[in-house]
């Protein structure tokens, strides 16, 4: 096995396939601001993110990098960067601000405007339907636990695909549906911050839910005059993004081995057997007999597994699991050896190489595959003079991380793409401001904008002038 911070044989861009799809990740709450303008409503996370003590110094995305007014500037940024993509995401609130009934135009005519920008500079626009801002009307009302909020979902995603269709070169339903499941109504450390297994569950399976009925609705889009969706084209290819897990077992000890394969039931299985036509990871609710297993309806699995064009992974780190009695599912996540980014995240770039093996494997080829995001959050800090920010660790993990991908492709996994996340700094959910993942630096007191030394270095490698 290669040595995790071995980078291998040094080869450039040009070794990708031909359209090979380089591009920056974000997300409406994290970047845009502007949450009072032009009709918009609020989103769980304004509630979260004004709730004392649920984000870090109090932040909240009230401002953040104003890229609802300052989009241009943004797309410029990647377009001097060679980017083929922007993946941004569109906020429920902005053009639906109840999450149900009345649509606002202003807020479909925000994303038509950043669309024709990037396509004017020449940037695909990769648009993700769902990254975590629900309307916080839909909360009220149940949220993602309640089944109704799947089907205002579809009926989200099928009024976009109607406005949006034409400006929209690449869709994504849900980013990291485990994130807005387990971490918002189990572990209660995003939006809204509940505390219910059984509730995780229920979101979970109502966040495939939806993601299944608007893939489904995209389908079935005809043009024919008076039906939902009439005019709207639908070629451009649509699928999901997950922050899958595929652990690594702490020793080849059979119990630690049967432990990493356990630490992958609700982080990847619950997720991805569902869109094979598989079962849910039964065992994983069996571990714990005093919760409701997800309320499954007649029907719905099949929704679940209509297909889609193509699998975003978002990738970060691989954990290292360690078999534990006393955990109900007899696994425990123990500390590696690996170096660490700002989020304390270990920096395991051939994990990214076994988690795609391990997907590829597990959907046995059948579509293709987008990173969708990666990148890391550094101690970053300008220059005295302000002018430059010097961020060599963060072009050490892409560099890592680009060149294993370049291997995983040689290996015969059909990847296509790459996003890195992200372009600028931004609102880092409950951590609010204090990580920076951006290539470029955000003074978020100016707005100033500082390319990193890590935006110079993905320029060269685009253009095919330094070696990955
Ligand atoms: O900032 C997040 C993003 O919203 C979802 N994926 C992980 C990123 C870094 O934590």
């Amino acid at each position: 096995m290669k040595d995790e911070q071995t980078p291998s044989r040094a080869r450039s861009s040009a070794d990708f396939p031909t359209g090979f799809l380089w591009g920056v990740a974000a997300a409406s709450y994290q970047v845009e601001g502007a949450v009072n303008e032009d009709g918009r409503g609020p989103s769980i996370w304004d509630t979260f993110s004004r709730t004392p003590g649920k984000v870090r110094h109090g932040h909240t995305g009230d401002v953040s990098v104003d890229q609802y007014h300052r989009y241009p500037e943004d797309v410029t940024l990647m377009r001097q960067l060679g980017l083929g993509a922007y993946r941004y995401s569109i906020a429920w609130p902005r053009v639906q601000p109840d999450g149900s009934g009345a649509f606002n135009q202003a807020g479909f005519d925000y994303y038509k405007r950043l669309s024709d920008e990037l396509h004017r500079q020449g940037i695909k626009s990769a648009a993700t339907l769902y990254h975590w801002d629900l309307p916080q009307a839909l909360e009220d009302a149940g949220g993602w636990p309640e089944r109704d909020t799947a089907y205002r979902f579809a009926e989200y995603a099928a009024a976009c695909f109607a406005e949006l269709g034409d400006y929209v070169d690449m869709w994504i339903t849900l980013n990291e549906p485990w994130c807005s499941a387990v971490l918002g109504y189990d572990i209660g450390e995003h939006a809204p911050g509940h505390t219910s297994k059984s509730k995780g569950w229920a979101a979970g399976h109502h966040l495939m839910l939806g993601h299944g009925l608007a893939v489904h609705a995209y389908r079935s889009l005809s043009g024919t005059a008076g039906q939902p969706g009439a005019g709207a084209r639908a070629t451009a290819p649509i699928g999901v993004t997950h922050n899958f897990e595929t652990p690594r077992p702490a020793t080849l000890h059979p119990e630690d081995i049967e432990a990493a394969d356990r630490g992958a039931d609700m982080r990847t299985r619950f997720f991805l057997d569902p869109m094979l036509g598989l079962p849910y990871p039964e065992r994983h609710f069996a571990a714990y007999p005093e919760e409701t297993p997800p309320p499954v309806l007649e029907g719905d699995m099949e929704i679940i597994a209509t297909p889609v064009d193509f699998l975003g992974l978002n990738y970060y780190f691989e954990p290292v699991v360690a078999a534990d009695p006393e955990h109900p599912e007899g696994f425990c996540v123990v500390d590696s050896y690996h170096e660490t980014t700002d989020m304390g995240w270990p920096i395991t770039p051939r994990g990214l190489s076994r988690q795609l093996h391990w997907i590829w494997d597990h959907i046995g080829g059948r579509c293709p595959l987008y990173i969708t995001e990666n990148g890391c959050a550094m101690p970053d800090d300008l220059t005295p003079d302000g002018m430059r920010c010097h961020d060599p660790l963060r072009v050490q993990y892409l560099r890592e991380h680009f060149s294993v991908a370049l291997d995983a492709i040689e290996e015969g996994i059909d990847l296509r793409g790459y996003f890195v996340w992200s372009l600028i700094d931004n609102f880092e959910w409950s951590l609010g401001y204090a990580k920076r993942f951006g290539l470029v630096y955000a003074d978020y007191i100016n707005q100033r904008r500082v390319p990193k030394d890590s935006y110079f270095y993905l320029r060269e490698v685009i253009s095919g002038a330094e070696a990955l």
